[in-house]
């Protein structure tokens, strides 16, 4: 995405789209980081031909991470999709209890947690080949810079940080990580250094551009851009759907562990406080799984048929763990279904508004979970990402959680980035309210009620 900004100005313009797919090799799930870094530094070539790029800046998903050694990467990064996070869980239990951990990082228990696989490298011997970790925004920041740090918000969803924002030194000893493979932190919204002018020629890349540190967690840049006014949650709503609110410090009660919730880190030192649902995830695994029968199913024609789907459909929990990486996932919902007794929906049309619905289900129900937990009132709810588009899963949203929704800006996170990036240039300045005010002016958002 190339972005312009100013005080009053703020224009993005995709300048390439292209797929992110993980492979599977004989010892598991991986990214193809190396496509992904030059099917992006192609794009911000081919963009640097029309007008001049002063700044580039990184963010992806979370958790994942490459090993390095004197500076190669050793091995090709996992997807936390991939399965061996089942073993990294039972070896972090084995070591702390959950409650203790909570207690420490604040993060809900899922398997896919940094923690959890490192400890899986470390039992095949993976660490110690390695001297240095970095997480993938932070590995493309390097091989931009020749800079290795790791930015802040997304080392706090490793789970080796503590909720003051130090590494739990003590945590990576009883885990037998040592700390000397964590570079230094850097804060969003800093330089991290000059685009390297092997980088620059090798893609043919005009001008001088920096490379800015922004909350490199694309969940964090999202939240960047969701014009929250007081009173209001939040729906990252892409893959995943991220529900929760912005607040000044992490909780981390008794009621907060038990009802699975997060705290991760912001721009600008916020908290979210918030929980993971499996999000757009389930559909567009379940429509890859009916292409796989033979059949072109175009999306909208899915929703089409899911809104005019006016029968009762049962709703199931869409924070299972069994819908992480099923390997079909309309069985997997039929499966969920036949260990209740519950009859499953049956056809396209069916499934997707029971996946609709489960989802608006499992947002009401976090945001319920968050007014009990934070004492606080939810009057409205932010949907932005790529599902603040649905506008089936806004409405049922709506109804559900009983407050408004006000839907988009849809390319959030790229926006978060993209403002973050202005203030460290010093084209902007302010506080977060002072950005979001910028993007309400100029994204007017759609309003569902209940
Ligand atoms: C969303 C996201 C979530 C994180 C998940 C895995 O894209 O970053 O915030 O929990 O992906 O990294």
């Amino acid at each position: 995405m190339v972005g312009r900004v100013g005080p009053e100005e703020l224009e993005l313009t995709e300048a390439a789209r292209f797929p992110n797919r993980p492979v599977m090799v004989n010892d598991g799930l991986h990214w193809s980081v190396l496509t992904l870094f030059s099917e992006a530094l192609e794009a911000i070539a081919a963009a640097s031909h029309e007008a001049e790029i002063s700044g580039i800046a990184v963010d992806s998903w979370a958790v994942d991470y490459g090993l390095l050694r004197q500076g190669s990467l050793l091995s090709v990064p996992y997807s936390y999709r991939d399965s061996r996070t089942e073993r990294g869980l039972e070896l972090v239990d084995a070591v702390i209890s959950q409650p203790e951990l909570y207690a420490r990082c604040g993060l809900q228990r899922m398997p896919f947690t940094t923690i959890n696989q490192l400890s899986v490298d470390r039992e095949r011997g993976m660490l110690e080949l390695a001297d240095t970790m970095l997480m993938l925004p932070d590995l493309f920041n390097y091989w931009m810079t020749g800079r290795q740090a790791i930015e802040r918000t997304n080392a706090t969803t490793t789970g080796m940080m503590r909720l003051d924002g130090s590494w739990d030194l003590e945590l990576l000893e009883m885990l037998g990580i040592e700390p000397s493979l964590l570079p230094p932190l850097i804060d969003s919204g800093t330089v991290v250094g000059p685009l390297l002018p092997g980088v620059r020629e090798h893609f043919g890349v005009h001008g001088d551009p920096q490379v800015y540190a922004v909350g490199s967690h694309d969940t964090a840049s999202a939240v960047v851009a969701a014009p929250l006014a007081s009173g209001a949650a939040f729906i990252s709503s892409g893959t995943w759907s991220l529900v929760g609110v912005e607040t000044a410090h992490p909780i981390t009660c008794a009621d907060a562990e038990r009802a699975n919730f997060t705290n991760e880190g912001g721009v600008d030192g916020r908290n979210r406080f918030m929980k993971n649902v499996m999000g757009m995830w389930l559909l567009s695994e379940s429509k890859r799984a009916w292409e796989a029968e033979g059949e072109g199913i175009e999306l909208t024609e899915l929703l089409r048929a899911a809104a005019e789907h006016d029968a009762e459909v049962p709703v199931f929990d869409a924070t299972d763990e069994i819908f992480y990486a099923p390997a079909d996932m309309p069985a997997a919902i039929r499966g969920w279904f036949a260990a209740r007794g519950i009859r499953p929906p049956e056809g396209k049309a069916a499934i997707t508004r029971c996946i609709l619905e489960s989802l608006a289900d499992a947002y009401a129900r976090a945001i319920a979970d968050i007014e009990r937990i934070s004492g606080q009132r939810i009057t409205q709810v932010n949907v932005v990402g790529g599902g603040s588009r649905n506008s089936l899963l806004c409405r049922l949203t709506a109804r559900r959680t009983g407050v408004p929704v006000y839907a988009g800006p849809v390319e959030a996170s790229a926006i978060g980035n993209l403002l973050v990036q202005a203030r460290a240039a010093g084209v902007l300045s302010g506080s977060l309210a002072d950005l979001r005010d910028l993007v309400s002016r100029v994204y007017k958002p759609q309003r569902y009620d209940p």
